[in-house]
Parts: C-alpha cells; structure tokens; sequence
C-alpha cells in the first residue's frame, strides 16, 4: 500500500498498491548415474534459476525497491521458522543487546555463517541471483540477521537510511542493498516495514544520534526531514507473505514501529555489497566508529545513572514521597 507524495494526494487520488511483478524463475534438473561395485545410482540436482525482468530493474532503479513474490515457497520458509521458534533463545543470543523487554531474543545475528536452516535461507543463491542482477554486478553478503518483532512487545526501527552506518565503516559507495526475506504474513497490522520511495537517490541524508531502547547509540532521520521526504516522496507500507522478498537500496529511508498487535512479524534480512565497493582503511575506519558509538553509549550510560542514583539518593533520604507524579495530597506529609 502506498501514499502518494502530497502534492500528488491533493485530488484525493485513491493510494495505490505496490505493483508487484509475477516471479521469473525456472527450475533447472541435472540427472546423472553413477556406477559403482554396488550398482548404477541414478542422482538428480535441481536448482533455481531466477532473473530480474526489467519492470523490477526499473521499479528498483527509480523507486529503490522491489517485492519479488514467493521467492522462496510456504515449506521453504516454514521449516527454517519452525525449526527457530523451536530454539532455546538463550542459547542464540549473542548479547543481552539482542533481547528486549518481553522478548528474550530480539534480534538472531549474523545468520549467514551458520548452518542451520535458518542460515541456509540467508545464503539461498537465490538471494545472491536477484541482487547481481539488480546491481549489475556481483554482489556477496557481508551481515545479516533474523528481526523477531515479536508479538504485543517488538521494537520500533527509526526511520534511518542503512548507508549511514555503513559510511563510517569504510564502504566509499551506497551501491549495497538489502534483501528482507518475510517470514510472517506482513502489514499494517503488524508493524510492516515503511519505505520512502525514491529517497535512495537523495545522497546520504543528515542524521541524529539517539539511544534506543537498550542504551544502545543509533541514528534517525528527525521529523522534520522526514515531513519534507514525505512530501515530495510519499510513503509504501510494504505488505507481504511468507516467502516473498524485498530487495531495498541502502539509502532508502526506511523504518517500522512497535509490534502491539497478536501477531508476530518475523524477517531474515540479508546486507550484500557490491564486490567493486571494498571498504577502505579497515579495520582503522570500523575500530574509530565503533569506538565513537562506544563512547556515546557510555557517556548517556553515566548520564542516566547520575539521575537515577540522585532520585535514589532523594527518596532514601526523605520522609516525603519524592517522585512518582502525579503525588496525591494523601501521600503527603
Ligand atoms: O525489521 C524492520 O522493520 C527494519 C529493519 C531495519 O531497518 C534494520 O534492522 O536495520
């Protein structure tokens, strides 16, 4: 579902839908025998073939995405969800960063370097197929990760262009993109997955420093750079099935709130880049800005505590209730 850029809404044009394009793939079969003491083995290997037809080039040229239907079929995702919701989350959290209030597993991490049928959605060639072909060129994943968005508690993502974290990791180029494998039916329901389209030629765009939910430093785009994006872009809640896969530039601006509804929103996102765009002066550029991060996460850290340990201090040395407004007459000395 998209909104239409203001000026365009005005004659209460009716929001359009993503346009979405029939998937293009053939299955290809290689049959071979063996023989061995034992006898002749019959072998068979398929695997998919898929291509990007130029209504998807251009959706994602112009408009900085594009939702492929059913990459992957029900079963496919089905089995690599399963076999996750069946995990011991402890035993998958790399971090107490990764959980969130309600969730012990927020966030599953670097997916791509395991082997488990998680992993082996991450790494389909598929994914790889669809990517190249979108960038032109050969394309290799270099993070990933599962977000859980779980049901009634899962976490809001600011709207944020991608590209703002990987600049100061030493990518010199935005040509890097993202492919978002659904793994929950997807809407507005549920917290779906906003983008601005077209922003993801706009350079990249000014950021703030924030803190999120687990004191963790991030960057958002303000309001008020987002109320003139609206403008002139507009916005498309992006509604999918399980097995469908969107494939976003890493400067689209992008986001999605809280998860309150019954229903949980699961995805495996797969961060690729373009094998021309090799990072500059690493690990010089990735130590400096993640020492930067650090150092703010530190710096808030200390800040809140302060606060928290004087409301302490205040309370423990009163006789009066001293926080906790509103407070009543009653609770007054
Ligand atoms: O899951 C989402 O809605 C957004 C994911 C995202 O932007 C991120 O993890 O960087």
């Amino acid at each position: 579902m998209c909104r239409q850029p203001q000026s365009e809404a005005l004659g209460n044009r009716p929001a359009e839908s993503v346009k979405c394009s029939p998937a293009q793939c053939c299955v290809v079969s290689i049959r071979w025998l063996r023989q061995t003491s034992h006898g002749v083995h019959h072998h068979t290997y398929h695997f998919a073939i898929v291509y990007v037809v130029t209504v998807e080039r251009n959706h994602f040229e112009s408009q900085g995405f594009v939702l492929r239907k059913s990459l992957f079929s029900a079963t496919e995702v089905a089995h690599a969800r399963d076999w996750l919701s069946s995990q011991d989350p402890s035993k998958l959290l790399k971090t107490w960063t990764e959980s969130e209030p309600g969730v012990p597993l927020a966030i599953y991490s670097v997916v791509h370097e395991v082997t488990n049928p998680i992993g082996q959605l991450a790494t389909d060639s598929r994914i790889s197929m669809i990517a190249s072909q979108l960038m032109s060129e050969e394309t290799y994943i270099w993070s990933s990760k599962v977000n859980m968005k779980a049901a009634w508690c899962g976490a809001v993502e600011y709207y944020h262009q991608d590209f703002v974290y990987w600049r100061d990791r030493g990518y010199p180029s935005d040509r890097m993109l993202s492919c978002m494998v659904f793994l929950d039916s997807h809407s507005l329901r549920n917290a779906a997955l906003h983008v601005l389209p077209g922003t993801h030629l706009s350079g990249l765009l000014a950021h703030e420093p924030f803190t999120n939910l687990n004191g963790l430093s991030k960057l958002m785009i303000p309001p008020q750079s987002l109320d003139r994006l609206y403008e002139t872009h507009g916005i498309c809640v992006i509604e999918a099935e399980p097995g469908d896969a969107l494939f976003f530039h890493t400067s689209l601006v992008h986001g999605s709130s809280h998860n309150i509804s019954p229903h949980r929103r699961m995805i495996c996102l797969v961060q690729m880049n373009t094998r021309s765009n090799q990072p500059t002066a690493v690990p010089t550029a990735a130590k400096s800005s993640n020492i930067r991060r650090a150092e703010a996460e530190v710096k808030e850290a200390r800040r809140r505590l302060q606060y928290f340990e004087e409301k302490l201090r205040r309370q423990l040395g009163s006789e009066e209730v001293t926080f906790g407004a509103p407070i009543p007459k009653e609770e007054r000395h």
